[in-house]
Order: structure tokens, then C-alpha cells, then sequence
């Protein structure tokens, strides 16, 4: 049986007690992933959202077993902190229809068979198995490490900072093998609770004006209380490209990130360009059947192993 197999590769073929490089404290990096939302009103009706996708999350945390190398494949446990509704590890090939697409209905000798439609057989296929087959590392591994937690939430602005912090000061402990890789889009601006409306904003008032407060960067926080000696990974995206370099050094600099990934909105799944303190570098997805993420992993976990020999513990 496929799952059967697929698990027992895992097993054989992961380094799953063991950081990326074979041996060391393990590595444990929490993944956010999909775009935050602010409520308008107390008793929310209408919310202002941040684009994503969540593919670039999902995307990243897979264990495959091609040579493309993600998260789980290089070593790590990973908490997958991710937005109700956008994408889950493997089910990025599913069709982005209703899941229902996959299937058919057929009614022989009445009784009713439900079918997966053969052109998403082999994705639905593929996808059930891996999911599976990373549910059987978890359980297995319970007394020593979990490798896989998936958290999904209604990622209201609030609730995602403060399910944030939560992670981040239980993997206080790990000190420099924890890692941060912060690909949700949050939001800049919200209203204030105490000058929100409490019902539904009313049109018949006329055209809206409405004052958005700045959201409190958690970016120094994490990396100032939250988690001061994690490798911290936070995400920079801009329309205009003139200033996206600019705004990534910025982040880099402010928030004291040990490395800030910069992509425009239309190429973001092509490219990429990877901000450190040693400098800039464009990493590109090989061709079109691969994608940004695995060369984007591999440079991050060396940076990452760089980080934990020259970290101290805190402790
Ligand atoms: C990103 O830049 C992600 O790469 C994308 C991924 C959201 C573009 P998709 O989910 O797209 O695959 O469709 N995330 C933006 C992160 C963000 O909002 N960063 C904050 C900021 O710039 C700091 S953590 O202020």
C-alpha cells in the first residue's frame, strides 16, 4: 500500500533525530503561513485581508521523496502555523477548485461509489499518502520529539501574534537551533478596539473614513523578548521593486533579523532575493517544474548551521 511504503521510506531515509547535517542539537523551525486579517467592526463583519496564497508556507515545510529539499526532508520538526482556509503541506497540486472536483459519483446495482476523477487521481493519490505518512512520524515519535504540528487558526491580527508568542517562548529553549521562517503576510494597520464600531458600519452614513492605527512591529519583540537567539527569517513583499531592496535591508537592520527574503508580488514564485548581513543573493527556481523554495531551504538551513556554531546558548 502506498501510505505503508511511503512511511517506511521516511523512516529509512530521514534524519529525523538529527539536525540537517547529520548529528547536533535538534532543529525545530516554525513555519507561519497565509495573510492576517484586522476586523472594522467589534462584531465583525467586514475585515481588511493580506494577500497569500500560503503556497510558499506549505511549499517550504514538505518532506518529498525527490530531491527537492524542504523542511522536513533537511532534519527539521516543524510547527506550521497557518491560516484556516489557504494551503496545506501537499495539497498544493490539488486542483484549486472544490476538493469535490476531485471526485464522481457512479450508481451501480444502487449502490453508490464515490470515485477520484482520473485526471486528479495521481495528486489526490500523492497527496493523501504524504499526508498520512507525516502523521505517522509524528505519533512515532511523541517521546522523543514530535516532527510535524500543524496549527490552523483564524488568523485575526491579534490571535496570530499571540499564538506567535506562545511558540516563540516555548522554543526559547532550543536557543539557536530554533528557527523563525515568517512567510504569513501580516497586516500594518488596524483599528484600535476602543474606535472600532462596535455593529456593522452602516452605508447609509455615506463614504467611509476610517483611521488605521500602525500595528506594533512583532518583529522586535520575537527577536528582542520572544526568541533572542533564534534564527529569525522574516519575508519582505513589495509591487514596486525600486524599493524592496531598500525596505529588506531595512528590516534586516531594524528588526535584527538574521536574514530577510525579498520578493515582488508578480515574480514571487520565480525569485527571490535572500538578504543577509554578508550580502544579497538572487535565487531562482531551476526551471519550471521546480520551484524557489528548494534552493531557497537548502541556503537558509547552512546559514542556519553557521548561526548555531557561533551562537551561544542562552542558558
Ligand atoms: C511574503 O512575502 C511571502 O513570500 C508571500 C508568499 C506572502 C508573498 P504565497 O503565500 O505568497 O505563496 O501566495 N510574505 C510577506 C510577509 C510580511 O508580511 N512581512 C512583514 C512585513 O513586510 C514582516 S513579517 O512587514
Amino acid at each position: 500500500m502506498d501510505t505503508v511504503d511511503e512511511t517506511t521510506s521516511f523512516f529509512d531515509t530521514a534524519p529525523l533525530l538529527k539536525d540537517g547535517s547529520g548529528g547536533g542539537p535538534r532543529r525545530v523551525v516554525c513555519v507561519t503561513s497565509g495573510g492576517t486579517t484586522v476586523p472594522l467592526e467589534q462584531r465583525c463583519v467586514r475585515y481588511i485581508d493580506n494577500f497569500s496564497s500560503g503556497h510558499r508556507g506549505a511549499t517550504s515545510t514538505e518532506y518529498t521523496p525527490t530531491s527537492f529539499k524542504y523542511f522536513l526532508k533537511s532534519g527539521y520538526s516543524v510547527i506550521f502555523l497557518y491560516r484556516r482556509g489557504t494551503c496545506q503541506p501537499y495539497c498544493r497540486s490539488l486542483p484549486e477548485d472544490p476538493l469535490l472536483e476531485c471526485f464522481r459519483v457512479t450508481d451501480d446495482d444502487s449502490c453508490i461509489q464515490v470515485q477520484v476523477h482520473e485526471s486528479h487521481s495521481e495528486a489526490v493519490k500523492t497527496a493523501i499518502s504524504k499526508h498520512h505518512a507525516v502523521g505517522a512520524i509524528s505519533l512515532s515519535l511523541v517521546q522523543s520529539c514530535v516532527s510535524y504540528i500543524c496549527l490552523k487558526v483564524s488568523f485575526h491580527d491579534r490571535l496570530f501574534q499571540e499564538i506567535l508568542r506562545l511558540i516563540a517562548t516555548s522554543m526559547k529553549m532550543l536557543g539557536p537551533s530554533g528557527m523563525f521562517y515568517l512567510a504569513a503576510a501580516v497586516s500594518d494597520f488596524y483599528v484600535p478596539w476602543e474606535s472600532m464600531a462596535v455593529h456593522k458600519i452602516q452605508s447609509a452614513s455615506g463614504p467611509l473614513d476610517m483611521r488605521l492605527a500602525q500595528v506594533p512591529k512583532m518583529l522586535s519583540v520575537l527577536r528582542k523578548v520572544w526568541a533572542p537567539t533564534a534564527f529569525c527569517v522574516s519575508f519582505k513583499l513589495e509591487t514596486d521593486k525600486e524599493i524592496l531592496l531598500e525596505k529588506a535591508d531595512a528590516a534586516l537592520k531594524r528588526y535584527k533579523m538574521n536574514a530577510v527574503v525579498a520578493n515582488e508580488l508578480s515574480s514571487r514564485k520565480e525569485v527571490v532575493i535572500l538578504v543577509t548581513n554578508s550580502g544579497k543573493v538572487s535565487v531562482y527556481r531551476d526551471n519550471k517544474d521546480s520551484d524557489v523554495e528548494s534552493p531557497l531551504i537548502k541556503l537558509l538551513v547552512d546559514k542556519h548551521s553557521a548561526h548555531m556554531n557561533t551562537t551561544k546558548l542562552p542558558f
